[in-house]
């Protein structure tokens, strides 16, 4: 993989046809990052489409440009044909095609420059040009430091600012995770003298439930908590009734697991989904206890040292079981 700003001619030069993708399910970081990149693109004067593998969480529907967003799951032809006819392809925060879902076949087969900008760990051998920085906060400041690196610091504009910074603010838990280093700070300095609100962007993410998200909060955290005070681990196992039960949404579940984070010496939390077609798993944890390395061994997942996904074939009762049984293996370390 060449190094990202080598691109920089071939950006400079003629007009191209961009697609831009990110991982399925995307979060704030995934669509900020997409959407900053859309609009930078495009004031180059390239052709420039987004497509998310999945849709997108209702709370991400203020984000500028996110009506242009072309979701494969429910526009598969739209999505296809432009894949088609596309001279470069960034793929932004994610680094192997499989997490792209039912859109990664498609993907294997273009034969376009394949550009990545990212911050998960081992990414995958087959990008022409790219920066995997996983001390980067977020894949948005990537997007961002792109940009100034492009020396067109001049277009970030309203949008591109709201959209990194989005991107950052929930990748860095409201700028508090170890992640939140000065270049973090450094691009919010620089965003906010060009004119940017956060307090706008804080509330349209975090102020902007549903009454039967914070009822299902309340359910989970009173009945689905489980603490094991040997590990110095906390789960919330959710069943696929209790989904069903409060109509939850893509994103309703977001931010749940930090809430096992906060008891007093828990080191590692983990939130396991019954999603009906396979149980889904959020793991995060403080210091040490590297659960990236947890979700790669045990549940053919992974992502950052104290924030990784992963998933499982299994029923919700056998993944919990599984589950207890991970953490027997590692309690010389969790302890
Ligand atoms: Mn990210």
């Amino acid at each position: 993989m060449k190094s990202l700003i080598e691109i920089k001619p071939i950006l400079n030069s003629s007009p191209k046809s961009i697609a831009i993708t990110m991982h399925q399910r995307p979060d704030a970081d995934a669509m900020g990052a997409s959407l900053a990149m859309f609009d930078y693109l495009r004031q180059k004067g390239h052709e420039v489409n987004v497509i998310s593998p999945t849709v997108f969480p209702d709370f991400l529907k203020w984000m500028p440009g996110c009506d242009h967003v072309i979701v494969f799951e429910t526009q598969k032809a739209k999505a296809l044909e432009v894949l088609e006819h596309i001279d470069i392809l960034f793929c932004l925060d994610f680094n192997s095609l499989g997490r792209t879902k039912d859109l990664a076949p498609y993907l294997e087969k273009t034969s376009c420059i394949k550009v990545l900008l990212d911050h998960h760990l081992e990414p995958q051998q087959i990008f022409d040009y790219g920066k995997s920085d996983i001390s980067a906060a977020s894949t948005a400041l990537l997007v961002y430091e792109f940009i100034v690196s492009m020396d067109d610091e001049k277009l970030i504009n309203n949008n591109i600012a709201q959209c990194v910074y989005a991107g950052t603010m929930t990748d860095t838990g409201s700028f508090r995770f170890t992640s939140t280093s000065y270049r973090v700070h450094l691009m919010v300095a620089k965003l906010m003298e060009k004119g940017l609100e956060h307090e706008p962007i804080h509330q349209a993410i975090y102020d902007n439930y549903l009454e039967s998200r914070l009822r299902f909060i309340g359910h989970a955290l009173l009945n689905r908590l489980e603490v094991f005070y040997e590990y110095n681990v906390a789960m919330i196992a959710i069943p696929y009734s209790d989904i069903q039960r409060f109509g939850l949404k893509t994103g309703d579940t977001e931010g749940l697991v930090n809430f096992p984070l906060s008891i007093k010496g828990i080191k590692m939390a983990a939130l396991i989904i019954d999603r009906k077609e396979e149980v889904r798993m959020s793991f995060r944890s403080k210091g040490e206890f590297d659960v990236n390395a947890f979700a790669r061994k045990y549940f053919e997942g992974g992502g950052h040292q104290n924030a990784a996904g992963g998933r499982s074939a299994d029923t919700l009762e056998k993944t919990v079981e599984r589950f207890k049984n991970a953490l027997k293996e590692n309690e010389a370390i969790l302890k």
